[in-house]
């Protein structure tokens, strides 16, 4: 890991706040001001990173309050040009990139490299969007008037990212905030602080060559306090949080408070779907890889399988026997599928969500516990778990981010299945595995999943950066990444022109002097 971290320009002890090629030394610290980063690979320490102090943070804003006034001026294709050079360079960097994010967070280095894809795809998504911030142009009611619609930059954006897509959520922001001429300070989690600052360092080099002013990439790090200064910080009118609901409540009330915008990613509750005519060739990956893929961390994870009585034995029998092929191991074994959880808090949330499930009258299928011994020295090692529930257990209502996996039976039609999957507070992902049309589409109706991901004969999880990425209720409302999701890093302005000599008012108003 040694020249993964050179290469990434990591250090024993890193600057945790910059405003680019401006790090903010970390020479002078007090205790408790280091953010020590563990691999829970190994329980190593890898590196440690410093907090931003209320000072430094004072700083890093008016860089970027600056430097957004200058990148605002930028043609947008021109900003889209830094994008494209950004994206170049994650090419580069995708092995040791990848590594980090698995080594830091635990996931499957397949996993991590797929992060950094995804981080490429974006960049190239922007780049294309650079020259398509397309307003309209509106019939006006009144002769000789025009109506148009313009997007704008909105200035600052606070970027706050949870510890699972430790690089990823960082770029589906700031590379559609950039091309918009926006410029992004981001409070990465303090569980994985050094992708944080890798990611810094490869953006700041890019900025550099380019004579690029400071503060168009703003990183500060530490714990909720620096979280707190952001958003209750009035420069920012754009706060883009993924979390868990608990926090995602907080962030969402304080941004509101001052009249701020938030982009809310929140937590999942994800179903899949599987009808009488599912084939299992497609259900048993998708559901699989859905539970237990990034050890079930992810907000699109497959926490609940609803399963039509006439095939649940065969789907049972079929899922439990994949989870026998598992391999449980270090991530960085391109054999094992399975990693670790992110730390032992983690660890202790999945017992204690296990040993409520059972106390609710869970029947467990596949045990459960904390594996010992030989590489798994770190204690953060799980066997994935599978337990026969009630849709309505107060457990199976909540998000538990480990591989927990839920089945279920429906009887009768489709609907029953639906009501079952949208009959929890989160709204994130959805899945229904089926050959008929019918069910398909009433799935995907109105009347069908309330989620902001519905899927058809494909997993709840790995969605494509194309689309729009978010979800409803408790998931928070917001949209990120593809479709149209760029329109929230601008603000919009309605503009009618008068081009006669007459001034007629709207609504055929009369009011003569
Ligand atoms: C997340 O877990 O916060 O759809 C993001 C997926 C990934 C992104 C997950 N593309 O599973």
């Amino acid at each position: 890991i040694q020249d993964v971290l050179q290469q990434l320009g990591l250090k024993a002890i890193n600057d945790g706040t910059s405003t680019g090629s401006n790090n903010f030394s970390p020479d002078s610290y007090r205790d408790g001001e280091l953010i020590e980063s563990y691999s829970p690979v190994d329980g190593q320490l890898i590196g440690k990173v410093k907090s931003t102090t209320r000072e430094d943070y004072e700083k890093v804003m008016d860089a970027a309050t600056k430097a957004f006034l200058s990148w605002r001026d930028v043609p947008a294709p021109q900003r889209g040009e830094i994008v494209r050079q950004f994206g170049n360079k994650l090419r580069d960097l995708k092995r040791p990139l990848g590594k980090l994010v698995s080594y830091e967070m635990g996931k499957s280095l397949q996993e991590g490299y797929g992060e950094v894809q995804e981080m490429i795809d974006i960049c190239d998504f922007a780049v294309g969007l650079s020259r398509q911030l397309n307003g309209q142009t509106i019939p006006s009611e009144r002769p000789g008037h025009v109506m148009r619609e313009q997007w704008h930059p909105i200035g600052v954006v606070g970027i706050i990212s949870a510890f699972n897509f430790p690089v990823a959520v960082w770029a589906w922001n700031t590379a559609l905030a950039w091309i918009c001429g926006d410029v992004c300070v981001w409070k990465a989690s303090e569980k994985a602080p050094l992708c944080s600052v890798a990611c810094q360092n490869i953006i700041a080099a890019i900025l550099k060559e380019n004579n690029c002013p400071e503060g168009i990439s703003c990183i500060v790090n530490g714990d909720y306090k620096v979280g707190e200064m952001i958003t209750t910080d009035s420069r920012i009118p754009l706060v883009s949080a993924t979390g868990s609901t608990r926090m995602g409540r907080i962030v969402g009330a304080t941004v509101a408070k001052r009249f701020g915008k938030s982009l809310l990613e929140l937590g999942g509750n994800n179903a899949i779907i599987i009808t009488p005519s599912a084939d299992l060739k497609v259900v048993v990956p998708g559901a699989v890889f859905g539970a237990v893929g990034t050890c079930g961390q992810r907000c699109t994870s497959t926490r609940r399988l609803i399963i039509h009585e006439s095939v649940y034995d065969k789907v049972r029998d079929a899922i439990v026997g994949a989870y026998g092929q598992l391999t449980i191991g270090n991530p960085l074994d391109e054999k094992n599928h399975i990693g670790p959880l992110i730390d032992h808090d983690a660890v202790n949330t999945y017992l204690a969500a296990i040993e409520k499930a059972k106390a609710e009258g869970g029947n467990v299928l596949v045990e459960g516990g904390v594996l010992e011994g030989e590489g798994y020295e770190s204690g953060c090692y799980v066997k994935p778990a599978i337990i026969e529930a009630e849709n309505n257990f107060e457990i199976v209502q909540h998000e538990t981010f480990a591989p927990i996996l839920y089945l279920m039976k429906y009887s009768g039609e489709v609907e029953n299945a639906i009501a079952k999957q949208n009959g929890v507070a989160q709204g994130l992902s959805s899945a229904i595995m089926t050959n008929e049309m019918k069910e398909a589409e009433k799935f995907l109706s109105y009347a069908g999943s309330d989620c902001g991901i519905a899927n058809v004969n494909i997993g709840t999880s790995g969605a494509e950066i194309g689309g729009a990425f978010g979800g409803e209720k408790e998931t928070g409302g917001g949209r990120e990444s593809g479709s149209d999701a760029w329109k929230v890093y601008m603000r919009r302005q309605t503009n009618t022109i008068n081009y006669s000599d007459q001034l007629p008012l709207a609504q055929g108003i009369k009011f003569d002097l």
